[in-house]
């Protein structure tokens, strides 16, 4: 299956409830056209501020330049959508950075941050990268376990200590193999306690200090993962984590089981800060880069 079906395929429960209806939408055009876009959007999770701002921004445009087709509102309507999601190059697609990049993967309990790990592994070292994984959270067996097995179906090592060890100890052995080792990435789970949210800051700054210690050349990327299907919940997620630790990118997860993927643009928008890669279903290649232009136009057209 191709990059493009793979993305309509994995969006297919927001693109049933937005693309059709957006597109006789704009066919139609009758009087309460805006008001009904807005409906749409919010109806895919896009969030009342965010549709709003866009149906605005459409609005403002269209009286501006009276555009002669339907399809040319639609192609402002998509644009404007891609413009809301920064445009960061993620750190691993500049071969100058120095090896090993980190990446500290957090988020809440149960919203893919091990599966997103073990994807991960498998995209890099499909894409020829060499890479080694570290089971930080350390708060479940399970959760070691978990990793481990992915380690061993994709040959990939997994760092890994006693349940109840400190994730910085762990963090601390994976980074410091793969320096020894001469890797291109540490890619580091870690548990999402977000009940105990001083634990948890303190939990991670350790982390933090302890691998910039260790590599003091490699930056740290920390990837908080968020599950698509709490839709708006997903941004005070966002919102709290920002208060914990310095998040530069987002990985949204389970967009295969929900017609809520517009929360996509919502997060985004929140803090400026970039969607990395979306989850799309359990297996190892159901992650798949995130690119605003194809993502929008994938929840807005039916084609
Ligand atoms: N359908 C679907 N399930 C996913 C996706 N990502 C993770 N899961 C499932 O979500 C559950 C929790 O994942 P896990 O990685 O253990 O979450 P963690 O607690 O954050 O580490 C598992 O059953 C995963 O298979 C996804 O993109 N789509
Ligand atoms: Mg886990």
């Amino acid at each position: 299956m191709g990059f493009l079906e793979k993305i309509r395929q994995g969006l297919q429960k927001t693109r049933d409830k937005v693309a059709r209806s957006v597109e006789s939408l704009f066919h139609r055009r009758d009087p309460g056209f805006y008001q009904e876009l807005e409906e749409i959007l919010i109806s895919a999770d896009v969030g009342p501020i965010v549709a709003k701002e866009i149906v605005e921004d459409l609005r403002s445009w269209e009286k501006a330049t009276s555009p002669a087709s339907p399809a040319l509102s639609l192609a402002h309507l998509e644009e404007t959508m891609s413009a809301l999601f920064p445009d960061v190059p993620p750190p691993w697609e500049d071969p100058a950075r120095p090896a090993p990049l980190v990446l500290l993967m957090v988020g809440v309990n149960g919203v893919g941050k091990t599966t997103t790990t073990g994807k991960l592994a498998a995209r890099f070292k499909g894409e020829g990268k060499s890479v080694i994984l570290g089971a930080a959270d350390t708060f479940r067996a399970a959760a070691i376990e978990q990793l481990i097995k992915w380690g061993e179906r994709l040959d990939v090592p997994v760092v890994h200590q006693k349940p109840g060890a400190d994730p910085a100890s762990v963090a601390f052995d994976t980074v410091k193999a793969a320096r020894a080792r001469g890797l291109d990435l540490a890619i580091i789970d870690t548990a999402g306690r977000l009940q105990n949210k001083q634990n948890l800051m303190a939990e991670l700054k350790k982390i933090g200090s302890v691998v910039s210690r260790e590599a003091p050349d490699s930056p740290v990327e920390i990837l908080l993962v968020l599950d698509a299907t709490i839709g708006q919940n997903a941004l005070s997620q966002l919102d709290e984590f920002m208060k914990i630790a310095p998040i530069s990118g987002l990985v949204l997860t389970k967009l295969d089981g929900t017609s809520k993927g517009g929360v996509a643009v919502a997060l985004a928008r929140r803090h400026r800060i970039p969607v990395r890669f979306i989850g799309v279903g359990e297996k190892a290649d159901d992650l798949l880069p995130f690119d605003p232009r194809l993502f929008v136009r994938s929840i807005l057209r039916q084609e």
